[in-house]
Parts: C-alpha cells; structure tokens; sequence
C-alpha cells in the first residue's frame, strides 16, 4: 500500500512545496525520486526547487511578518504549537509509516522515539515561549531591559537520519519567537516534513510562517543560505556540507547554528554495573543502525574486563537481525541508502586492511522477497584497530563500532580526545568521583553518565571542534532565535 495514502495533499505520487500556505509544485516542474531504502523503489516524486523557488518562499515569509504574525503575542504562538503538536499526536501512526518507509527505520524506532519526540519538541517551546523571561538591570540612576525580538526569515536545513525530529527541534523555537522560516529537509527523507505542512495548513496557521522547500542541497539548500532576505539558518548535517554553509552565511552575518559530524567515545571502566552498561553500550552504538550523530562508534574497555565486555558485547550484537522495517518486532532497519550502505561496507573492507579483525557483521544480510535489494548492512563489531586508524578517527554514520582496550583514565582520555570531532560521549563507571572527573576531561559538547541520550530539552545541545558550532535546546534556543535587545532608560 502506498505510503503516500497518508499525505493528502499529494497528487498521484507527487509531493509538493508548500509555499505562503498553498502547495505548489517546483517553478521548473523538475521533480526527484524519493526511495523507499529497504525495497529499493520509489515513493514519490519530490520538487526539484531552486532560487526562484526560495525567492516565492522568501516572499511569502516577508508577508506573514508584516501582517499579524509580526504582531503575534508570545501566548499566541504558544497555543499555536501546542495545536500542531496536538495534531501530530493524532496522526502519529500515520507519521511513524511516513518516517520509518523514508529511512527505512524500525516502525518501532519511529513511534517510541521520532514521532514521540517531535511532538513534545513542539509542547516544550509552546512552555518555554509562554513562560519566558528576560532581564532587567536597575543601576544607579537608570534602568536596563533586555527584549527579545524576532530576527525575521530562518532557512532551516536538516538531514536524513532523525528527519522530523530535527525539523521540529528547530522550527518550534523559530516561529516560537516569531520568525517565519523556511524549511529544506534532506531530498531522502522528504515525506513527513511534508506531513508537518500539512499540519500547519490543518490548524489554520497563518500563510508563509511555515515554508516548506524541496530540492538538493547544492540547490536549493544553497540558494536559501545565500537568500539576502533570510537572516539565519539552522543546519544540522554533515561537517564538510557544514562548512560549505558557514562559508556562504559568515560574510553575510547571518545568525548561524551548525550541529555536524561526530565520532563519539563510549568509556567502560572495569567497576561499571556490567548487565546495564552492555546494554545501554549496544543501544549507543547501533540505535537508528547507527545513523545517530550522538551514537558511540568507539568503544573503549578498561583491560581487565575486555575480553568478558567484548564477548558479551558480540553476542548482544549478533541478536540483532536487519529486517522488516515496518514489522513491529524488528529492531534493525535498513540503512538510509545504498550509497551509504557501499560506504558503510567500504569501512568494513578498509578495517581489515588496516589490520582489523571483524568479530561480527561486516557483510550484507541475505533478505528475500521485497527486501533482497534493500539497503541493509549488519551491525559490525572490529577490534585491533590502533586509535589513530582511518575506521577509528573517520565518521562513518553506520552500523560499525571499533573497540579499544586502555588501562589507564588518562589513556582513555588521550584516546576519547584524540579525534577531530567533539559531539557527545558516555561514561560508564560506578566511581562518582571517577565520573566527574572523567567527564570534565571529555572534548564534547554532551557527556552521558551511565546513560546514553536521556534528553531533558532544556539543556545546551551541540558540539565543538569539528563537530559544530553554537547550542540549541531551552533558553540556548530561544536566544538563537531572537534577537536580544537591551533598553536602558534613564531615570
Ligand atoms: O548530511 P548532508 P546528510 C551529520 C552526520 C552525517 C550527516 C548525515 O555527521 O554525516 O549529517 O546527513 C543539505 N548548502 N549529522 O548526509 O549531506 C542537504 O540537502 C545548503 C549530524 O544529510 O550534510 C540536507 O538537507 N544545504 C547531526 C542537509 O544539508 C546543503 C545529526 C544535510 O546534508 C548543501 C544528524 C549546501 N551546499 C546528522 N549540501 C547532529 N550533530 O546532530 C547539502 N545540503
């Protein structure tokens, strides 16, 4: 049955634009394929958008914020993103199937987490943006007030691997402050930022604060970067496309966030609770298949529980079986494509190059039926790799996890650090005092203690080095998304 059933709007298997609160197709009528990646067929037809595409959006944006939506109070835009996260809720089996036949995730996946957390990313802001505050400082004489005002037209670009997650994580805030935006998801996974303009359209959002631009990044994604009327962007991707965008917006002053690449160290110290660590270590190594930028690809064992870690580790591994994606019981998915797969699959070659020993996985799985041309890879697991080897050091956003013995914290640490990425890590110790003092040493914007993505969005979300630049999450994002101004009135 075809997952575009639960896109109203769309036309045959043509997905729209959605542009100043209408549907359109690309000014050129150029469209591109969308791939269902686990049955290797096409889904839709998405608009191939350019600059003259974004200009239309751009427009449209410019009008929202000289009507009413540029007079709109803070309770206003609250009660409207608690109306679109209500609405996702009611649609959030539709927008699991939409999520998981784009990424080829486990349904499972989509519905615990993805969805689930697009909705409350929506609840979150609609608190936040109700219950914010500003400052004042009183001085001798005089009084200071701090406003925080919109900044204008955001151009929001995301990636492919947590689709509606990300876009939610930043289009709450954006019109929570009062922008407009116009949004550009990855030309993989177009199909429920779709579904989320069709929610704005149903709870009677004001025209053009909401624009929804298909295409390329090269395209489209770089004609909104370079837009003169589009005063920020927000992009989540790839470090080297990251460049690519700060290079373009930098000149221009724009506001910029960039959350790109990671190559995140998972820390187990020998007094870690053995049963809970291997368990929530498999979870950060290969959740989404490992297409997490958070996800811990390096695993790093205190010697003197090694091999016991690593064998329990492997056996775990093992028991997860690519599959189904839209069957329930299936926890491993398909990779997003099969470019990424062949990458991945590079990686798994190189590792034995570089003198690696596969332990599990490294090889297609042997699906049949709808699936056998499925982008799938099985989780893989390598030791005997040195730190600084190309599959140790290299992002490869994949199902593949190198492991590392250490025998002391500084070790561990000279090994977690020594890599051009700075996103997230773990730690997983029973030591409280090891666990600070480890964590304060960590170069990464996140450290998780005997956890691994417990979320609480009020908190700073990025990374450093190579790994991006700027925070987003609670005040970090309202303060992006607006533009501070401070009032000082003599008394
Ligand atoms: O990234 P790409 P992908 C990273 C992760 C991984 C990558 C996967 O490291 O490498 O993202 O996502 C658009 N001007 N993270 O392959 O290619 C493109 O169309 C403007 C980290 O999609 O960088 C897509 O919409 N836009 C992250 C988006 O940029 C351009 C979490 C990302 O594409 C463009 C998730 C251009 N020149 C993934 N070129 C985190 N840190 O949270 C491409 N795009």
């Amino acid at each position: 049955m075809s997952a575009l059933r639960l896109l109203p709007h769309a036309q045959g298997n043509k997905v729209h634009n959605f542009i100043g609160g209408e549907f359109l197709p690309s000014a050129s009528g150029e469209t591109l394929p969308n791939l269902d990646p686990a049955r290797n067929e096409t889904l839709a037809l998405i608009p191939r958008s350019n600059a003259a595409d974004v200009q239309v959006a751009v427009q449209a944006a410019n009008s929202a914020r000289a009507a009413a939506w540029g007079k709109s109070s803070d309770a206003e835009r609250a009660d409207l993103l608690e109306r679109i996260a209500n609405r996702i809720e009611a649609r959030l089996d539709d927008f699991a199937e939409l999520e998981s036949r784009d990424t080829g995730k486990p349904i499972s996946l989509a519905k615990s987490v993805d969805i689930p957390r697009a909705i409350a990313n929506f609840r979150f802001f609609a608190g936040a943006v109700r219950h914010q505050s500003t400052s004042c400082h009183p001085m001798q004489g005089a009084l200071n007030y701090t406003l925080r005002r919109p900044v204008g037209t955001f151009g929001l670009i995301t990636p492919w691997n947590l689709p509606l997650y990300l876009l939610s994580w930043k289009t709450a805030p954006a019109i929570a402050m009062g922008n407009a935006v116009i949004a550009k998801p990855s030309e993989l996974t177009p199909l429920t930022a779709t579904a989320l303009a069709e929610v704005f359209k149903d709870v009677d959002a004001p025209a053009g604060v909401f624009n929804l631009v298909h295409g390329l990044g090269a395209e489209a994604g770089q004609a909104i970067v370079e837009h003169e009327q589009i005063q920020g962007i927000s992009f989540t991707g790839g470090t080297m496309t990251g460049g690519r965008v700060a290079a373009t917006a930098a000149p221009m002053f724009k506001k910029l966030s960039l959350e790109l690449g990671g190559k995140n160290p998972t820390v187990v110290f020998a007094d870690c609770d053995f049963e809970t660590t291997v368990e929530g270590v498999v979870r950060a190594a290969f959740a989404n298949q490992g297409q997490v930028c958070l996800c811990g690809s390096r695993l790093l064992i205190e010697r003197p529980i090694y091999e016991r870690f690593r064998d329990a580790f492997v056996e775990r591994v093992k028991a997860l079986k690519p599959g189904n994606p839209q069957d329930p019981a299936t926890s491993f998915g398909s990779l997003i494509s099969l470019g990424h797969r062949d990458k991945v699959e590079s990686y798994a070659k190189l590792a034995i190059e570089e003198g690696g020993t596969i332990l599990c996985g490294g090889k297609r799985p042997q699906l049949d039926g709808e699936f056998s041309e499925g982008a799938f890879f099985e989780p893989t697991v390598v030791e005997g790799l040195g730190p600084n080897s190309r599959c140790s050091t290299e992002e490869i956003f994949g199902p593949l996890v190198t492991l590392h013995p250490f025998d002391t914290e500084e070790e561990a640490l000279e090994i977690a650090n020594g890599v051009r990425y700075g996103l997230a890590a773990s730690v997983w110790t029973t030591n409280l005092s090891r666990a600070h003092r480890v964590s304060e040493r960590i170069e990464s914007g996140m450290v998780w203690v005997n956890t691994w993505l417990l979320r609480d969005l009020r908190v700073p979300f990025g990374g450093m080095k190579d790994s991006g630049v700027g925070r987003e999450g609670g005040r970090h994002s309202l303060e992006f998304f607006s533009e501070s101004r401070n009032i000082c009135i003599q008394l």
